[in-house]
């Protein structure tokens, strides 16, 4: 018998005694013990530098990561190499301030039906934004169609994250523009979470017919998740209150007249007026919340069930895991503080790698990949 063979039987022998000895230490009543809920060791490392403010990061049907720059360019970014393959440039983009090519999704059936929606700020009369469709050829993106347009814009608060539910929704989340008189207005697109069809039209169930509004009253909204069957958005506050609220349909947010919770007594009458949807949690003073995504991967257990959401100002991760009935956050927790600066946008990977865009600009942006160590 080899010496390998020896170790192997050996080991056997080893195995089969250890296995008999728990065998024996279970033969009561006492069950083993679970292994202790959450912790796991994770790594974050730069897979990706010399962006220049990315804004949309997604995990695309491809297993690479498609990418938005607020100066006009859609990448393919591969998370294996690092490589960034720039797949268009929309010439008619115009980044001005926080303005610029913003939000982008792909159409869920992207294999059948290979659209691209994206939402840019433009000129014309005006600084305005739009929704557009392209159709992706393989390596190249064609034959734009304009699903919206003409939505006011600024160099602030301008939104703009885009969605499309399960059931073929568009969803498109609307800054008030610097114009605070715009989101308590519902014939304005403005400070409005949108839904339409992926066609531009209006559904006929959405709150009043033939306007795109599915909820009103928000402020600068570019955090957006559909997960358990629920609307999750990220909304920034003034100097007070940046907010994470569950959007319902035909809901007023409040602003400007409420800022988070209906607490002041102001704000507690235009509440009951109004019927306000209050956040789930709110932060003051503010740290710029931005990316939403919706962790539930066994890679990182911890993470189960949580909201994984990025802020600017405040320059980390927020964990924010959700309670079994998913309407409310059980507990926070704070990752990166600092250690990459503004951060913008954040996805996930069918294998539970978290990947996080930074924005500081000077060609000197970053995508972060967070796996298990
Ligand atoms: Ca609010
Ligand atoms: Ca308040």
């Amino acid at each position: 018998m080899s010496v390998i063979k020896r170790i192997s039987v050996v080991s056997i022998v080893a195995l089969m005694v250890f296995s008999q000895c728990k065998k024996s230490k279970n033969n009561g009543s006492i069950p083993t013990p679970p292994p202790p809920p959450g912790s796991v060791a994770i790594k974050d490392s730069v897979i990706v530098q010399g962006l220049n403010f990315p804004w949309e990061i997604l995990w695309g049907p491809d297993n690479f990561i498609w990418m938005t720059e607020r100066g006009g360019k859609i990448s393919r970014v591969n998370p294996a190499t690092g490589t960034v393959s720039l797949l268009h440039t929309i010439n008619e983009v115009v980044a001005n301030g926080e303005g610029g090519l913003l939000g982008m999704v792909l159409h869920p059936n992207f294999s059948t039906t290979p659209h691209v929606f994206v939402a840019y700020n433009y000129n014309s009369g005006g600084y305005k934004k739009k929704i557009v469709r392209f159709t992706y050829t393989g390596s190249a993106l064609t034959s734009p169609v304009t699903i919206i347009e003409n939505i006011a814009a600024s160099s602030i608060h301008n939104g703009c994250r885009l969605l499309i539910t399960p059931d073929l929704k568009l969803f498109i989340t609307t800054g008030d523009a610097a114009n605070q008189a715009l989101p308590q207005n519902t014939s304005s697109v403005n400070g409005k979470v949108l839904r339409l069809n992926l066609d531009g039209t209006i559904p006929s169930d959405n709150p009043v017919a033939g306007n795109a509004y599915w909820s009103w009253g928000h402020r600068n909204p570019q955090g957006l998740v559909f997960a358990n069957n629920i609307l999750y958005s990220s909304d920034h506050g003034p100097s007070t209150d940046d907010e994470i609220n569950i959007i319902e349909k035909g809901r007023n947010y409040g602003w400007p007249n409420v800022n988070g919770f209906c607490d002041a007594g102001s704000e507690q009458t235009f509440c009951t007026t109004n019927n306000v949807r209050e956040p789930l949690k709110a932060w003051t003073p503010t740290v710029a919340v931005c990316g939403l995504d919706y962790y539930n991967n066994d890679l990182i257990p911890q993470w189960k069930n949580s909201l994984l959401m990025v802020a600017l100002k405040e320059s980390r991760m927020y964990q924010l895991k959700l309670d079994a009935a998913n309407t409310s956050i059980a507990s926070t927790t704070e990752y990166f503080a600092g250690g990459y600066g503004r951060m913008r946008d954040v996805c996930i990977s069918p294998t539970g790698k978290v990947y996080i865009c930074t924005s500081n600009g000077g060609n000197n942006d970053r995508i972060i990949e967070v796996r298990k160590l």
